[in-house]
């Protein structure tokens, strides 16, 4: 019986966090999302291709089909956040990956941010991944 009430009350505690928390519900799962680097490094100069792949990390798997809003490459790790460089999306790469191309004009440490819509999920990603450039 003592049981029985503690399980009932825990329950409605969870119920009660659950409609607390339910508009962030979407966000939590978005958060399943994140982008990564394929290759920690990029070298210096123009026209240079950094490749991020965006992964579901309960499934470990590659997502394909994400829409990129938003991108903004600049040496904010530096002490430079007002260095930013142009960045495009560039076509191509495999399904789940995501290319762009970048003047990429110093050497040191870029930070690349991501704004991302992931197909059937609410919400947005977004990412902010740092990224080396060397000669
Ligand atoms: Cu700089």
């Amino acid at each position: 019986m003592k049981t029985f009430t503690i399980s009932r009350a825990l329950r409605a505690a969870l119920i009660g966090i659950a409609i607390i928390g339910s508009t962030g519900m979407a966000r939590a799962e978005i958060k399943d999302y994140e982008f990564k680097l394929v290759e920690p490094t990029v070298a210096v100069g123009k026209d240079k291709v950094i490749t991020v792949q965006l992964l579901n990390k309960k499934t470990g798997k590659p997502v394909p089909d994400a829409v990129i809003f938003a991108t903004r490459l600049d040496m904010a790790p530096e002490g430079m956040p007002e260095m930013a460089t142009r960045i495009a999306v560039e076509p191509g790469g495999e399904p789940g990956s995501y290319r762009f191309k970048a003047a990429v004009g110093m050497e040191g440490k870029w930070q690349l941010s991501l704004g991302a819509k992931v197909q059937g999920e609410t919400g947005t990603v977004e990412s902010k991944l740092v990224i080396t450039a060397q000669k």
